[in-house]
């Protein structure tokens, strides 16, 4: 099965003030349709051609570059859009609510420690919390990679990119992961990616 752009589950403009209609324009019809088109031209002929997209992103990794550049933010981009919802940051499900305690003590030290891993993140990548070993870590990863790679299931990610936050906060990245974390994050989500652990 080739790659297909989804729609955004949201209006362009929903978003704002926290991310601008011109960002999700350039991030989305732009970058993301790029992974997907390049992508497909990777993977013609490569041998996780009809694989599933998490299948691909496992078994590309350290060998085809380009299948897994371009798959890798495939998978990140379609569960992107998804963590993100207008009025976004309220109240955090139970369960979840319940494993963040568990594993940094408190909610605030969790997105604390979420933003901070974004702050650090080098250059293009992603921040995460991660699911692995049976508790929630505050991961980073590098360009395209995601937690998949390193054996844990990524319940939230957020880009860190400058795609992802240039027009609307230029350098101001810590700025960025703060709305993020207060005003866009889809709590809702994260607990349904939580559930299928
Ligand atoms: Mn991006």
């Amino acid at each position: 099965m080739s790659f297909t752009l989804p729609n955004l589950p949201y209006a362009y403009d929903a978003l704002q003030p926290y991310m601008s209609r011109e960002t999700l324009e350039y991030h989305h019809d732009k970058h993301h349709l790029a992974y997907v088109n390049n992508g497909n031209n990777a993977l013609k002929g490569a041998e996780w051609e009809g694989k599933s997209l998490e299948d691909i992103v496992k078994g590309s990794f350290g060998k085809n570059a380009a299948v897994f550049n371009n798959a890798g933010q495939h998978y990140n981009h379609i569960h992107f859009w998804k963590w993100m919802k207008p009025g976004g940051g309220g109240k955090i499900p139970g369960e979840v609510e319940k494993a963040l305690v568990e594993s940094f003590g408190s909610v605030d030290k969790a997105k604390e420690d979420l933003i901070q891993a974004g702050v650090t993140q080098f250059g293009s990548g992603w921040c995460w919390l991660t699911l692995k070993d049976g508790k929630v870590q505050a991961t980073k990863t590098q360009n395209g990679e995601n937690p998949l790679v390193h054996g844990g299931k990524p319940i939230l990610g957020i880009d860190v990119w400058e795609h992802s936050y240039y027009i609307d906060y230029r350098n101001r990245r810590p700025d960025y992961l703060k709305a993020w974390v207060d005003h866009l994050v889809n709590w809702e989500y994260v607990a349904e990616l939580f559930g299928q652990k």
